[in-house]
């Protein structure tokens, strides 16, 4: 059970040593992979946290990763959501580069392979939070000259290949969502009808190095193997897949993250003596049309909306709070977003911590399968520059409180049950390493509260 101290009654904040022993012993030498056996190549929403916890220590590595994430990036500006180590085993993590075969694709780098899919555009953020974190500052905004291209080619492939005229950018994998096994998904995942013959002959690969119980279902596997294949079979061409996906959901997490991105691109726009006017319209923009699209005003959060039935998913899970990470979101509609947040677990238990990843009293709820109901370290860093950006920071520092006390009870865990009795999944997870040593290090600093979504950007 969590007590509200460390490990033999250790002051609060005091791992930050083996944090960024994590963070080394995950280090391939060119990038830092999620955790040893799960997931033993580069990850792109993984990278943006991961570096935000090194560039307090280790600058030139954290931007040796992050461009190397971007070493993958496709011309048409999208990030890829796994950029594979060619040194790892093709049998190592499955679906590895020779499924998701980039290297057919002409858009595709040919100095790597990739995924083709992408995930939640966190980087702009992270990039702005090194810049504040780094010792060597003239390094640093060479770095941001570097990078800004690759970031606004990022933003320009979401706002010219996945936005819906609405103005949100729609996902067609739950992958893409980083929330992959989320009972958010389930009805849509539930409806795809798998034709006969259209999934390969497959073995996972996750099974062989972690719990089943902590893992996603062999039917939800079929379905992620299967809009893959869709996808990949059509040569990755999002007007294609906009039109036969089964699977196709304007998401409130990653549209909210988009436009945090955008947000930030105009912040180094700004910086880097660039015109960031643009950034600074989409930031706005989308922060509408979240609130148009996919605000509950009596539910008071945001709903993802699917786009083939249809309807908005009323699921109680955490991506209906991450528009927060929005600076542009209307005050009021933040405001009722935080309060709700703060309910959001429906827990007795007086450890029952912020913020579970699902509703406990929803169907679909399950405390140790993995986005199905564990508290994780990264959902709740987000919320909390969300919060504090916002004026709420009461709920950012229950929400950084909550990532603090799990590690430093429970170690550097992927996630986290929500009553503080066990951690799950992978051991030694890097996001939470980095994200530990982000918030006990930006405490120290000093940085946090009403200072911004990246803790002071100048
Ligand atoms: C999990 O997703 C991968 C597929 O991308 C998997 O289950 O194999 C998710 O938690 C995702 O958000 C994360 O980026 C990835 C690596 O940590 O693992």
């Amino acid at each position: 059970m969590l007590a509200g101290m460390a490990k033999d009654d250790a002051p609060a904040g005091s791992r930050v040593d083996e944090a960024k022993a994590v963070l080394d012993r995950n280090w391939t030498g060119v990038s830092t992979i999620p955790a040893g056996g799960l997931y033993p190549h580069q990850w792109n929403w993984d990278t943006g946290f991961i570096a935000v916890g090194r560039s307090w220590f280790e600058q030139e590595r954290a931007e040796a990763e992050l461009l190397h994430l971007f070493e993958g990036q496709w011309a048409d500006g999208r990030v890829p959501h796994i950029v594979f180590n060619p040194r790892v085993p093709a049998d190592a993590y499955f679906p590895g580069a020779d499924v998701w075969r980039s290297d057919e694709v002409a858009a595709a780098p040919s100095a790597v392979r990739t995924s083709g899919i992408t995930q939640p555009p966190v980087h702009a953020a992270t990039a702005l939070a090194m810049l504040v974190h780094a010792e060597d500052r003239s390094r640093a905004r060479g770095f941001l000259d570097e990078l800004f291209p690759h970031l606004v080619a990022q933003h320009r492939y979401l706002k010219e290949h996945r936005r819906e005229p609405g103005g949100l950018a729609w996902i067609v994998h739950p992958w893409e969502s980083g929330l992959d096994n989320s009972p958010a998904w389930d009805e849509a995942l539930n409806a795809i009808e798998i034709p006969g013959g259209a999934l390969p002959p497959y073995r996972r690969r996750d099974l062989a190095t972690s719990d089943a119980r902590d893992r996603p279902s062999d039917r939800d596997y079929d379905r992620f193997v299967y809009l893959l294949t869709l996808y990949r079979d059509g040569g990755y061409d999002d007007a294609r897949m906009r039109e036969r996906s089964p699977l196709v959901v304007e998401d409130p997490m990653f549209n909210g993250i988009w436009a945090r991105s955008a947000w930030a691109l105009a912040e180094i726009a700004r910086m880097t003596g660039e015109d960031g006017d643009e950034f600074a319209e989409d930031a706005k923009a989308i922060a509408t049309a979240l609130q148009e699209r996919l605000w509950d005003d009596r539910a008071s959060r945001f709903f993802p909306l699917d786009l083939v039935s249809g309807s908005h998913m009323n699921h109680h899970s955490i991506v209906s709070f991450l528009p927060l990470t929005s600076p542009d979101l209307d005050p009021k509609v933040a405001r009722r977003a935080a309060e709700a947040l703060r309910n959001f677990r429906h827990c007795s238990d007086p450890v029952c911590r912020l913020a579970p990843s699902y509703d406990e009293l929803e169907g679909g709820y399950d405390r140790r399968r993995y986005w199905r109901g564990p508290v994780w370290a990264n959902t709740n860093w987000l919320l909390a520059h969300g919060c504090d950006f916002h004026g709420h920071p009461t709920v950012a520092r229950e929400l950084r409180d909550t990532i603090v006390r799990f590690v430093d009870a429970l170690g550097f865990r992927e996630y986290y049950d929500p009553h503080g009795e066990a951690g799950y999944g992978a051991h030694d997870f890097s996001w939470t390493a980095a994200l530990y040593l982000d918030v006990v290090l930006g405490r120290e600093a000093g940085l946090f509260d009403r200072r911004g979504l990246s803790g002071g950007s100048s």
